[in-house]
């Protein structure tokens, strides 16, 4: 049963894997088992995206297979189970680009972390309140443009400004930003695409 559960999810069918998920509840299969397995299989799809096996549309298919087949289990989860930790991300200010930031923020999720999305053209104010508010333990930034990748910059200084930066680790993306670049204005981790952000992210909490 949890084959055909990722078999569906691999596929990308929701409604499918909403069944199949229904069904093995029903059969006596511990939540967490499913669980487990759905994250095996999202954790497979960020491996093959990262290889140019899977490519954009098919991930954000069987992300929204992912999230569906979530809901069933979600209330069945404890909050440790579920919640190993808090990521708050969004693309910087002037910045309307959200494809990637989306991948990005579906393959976190599926790590298991609670992943709270501020949408696009983040304000660094915007971002410093949601440091404060969640309290994540990384905060991910999203830049496509070359004008507006200083935001991260400046959301950096207004982070420290406000002597939070180093409750929070930082993760920066996106085409235009480089790890060089990425070390230069201080972030924490760079990714170059969703399957490696997802690695960094599971590396990171394994590690906590
Ligand atoms: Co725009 N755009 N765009 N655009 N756009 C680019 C980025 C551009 C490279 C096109 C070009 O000229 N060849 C260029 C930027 C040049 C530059 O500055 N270097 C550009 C421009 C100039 C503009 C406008 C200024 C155009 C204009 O109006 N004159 C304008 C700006 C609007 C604004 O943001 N204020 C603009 C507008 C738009 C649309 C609104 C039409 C649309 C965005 C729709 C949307 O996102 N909802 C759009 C699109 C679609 C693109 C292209 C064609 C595709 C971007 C995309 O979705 N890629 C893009 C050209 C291109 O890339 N071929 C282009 C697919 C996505 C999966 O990849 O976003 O790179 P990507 O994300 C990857 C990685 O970068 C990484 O992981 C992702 C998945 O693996 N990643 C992270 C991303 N964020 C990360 C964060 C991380 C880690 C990894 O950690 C936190």
């Amino acid at each position: 049963m949890l084959e055909t559960i990722r078999t569906s999810l691999r596929n990308g069918n929701a409604g499918e894997t909403r069944k199949n998920v229904l069904s093995a509840l029903e059969a006596g299969i511990g939540h967490e088992e499913i669980l487990g397995a759905m994250l095996e299989e999202m954790e497979d799809v960020g491996r093959k995206f990262k290889v140019n096996e899977l490519f954009v549309p098919e991930v954000l298919i069987i992300g929204r297979a992912f999230n569906v087949a979530l809901e069933v289990i979600k209330p069945l989860v404890r909050e440790d189970e579920m919640g190993k930790g808090v990521i708050v991300i969004g693309t910087v200010q002037g910045d309307l680009h959200d494809v990637g930031k989306n991948l990005v923020k579906m393959l976190m999720g599926s790590t298991g972390v609670k992943v709270v999305d501020l949408g696009v053209d983040v304000s660094t104010v915007a971002f410093v309140e949601a440091v404060k508010t969640y309290k994540p333990d990384m905060l991910a930034m999203s830049a496509l443009l070359t004008t507006t990748m200083v935001q991260i910059k400046e959301t950096i200084k207004a982070l420290e400004k406000e002597g939070v930066r180093d409750s929070v680790k930082i993760m920066v993306g996106g085409a235009p930003v480089t790890e060089s670049y990425a070390q230069k204005i201080g972030a924490d981790y760079y990714s170059v695409d969703a399957g490696s952000a997802a690695e960094v992210v599971r590396a990171y909490f394994e590690k906590e």
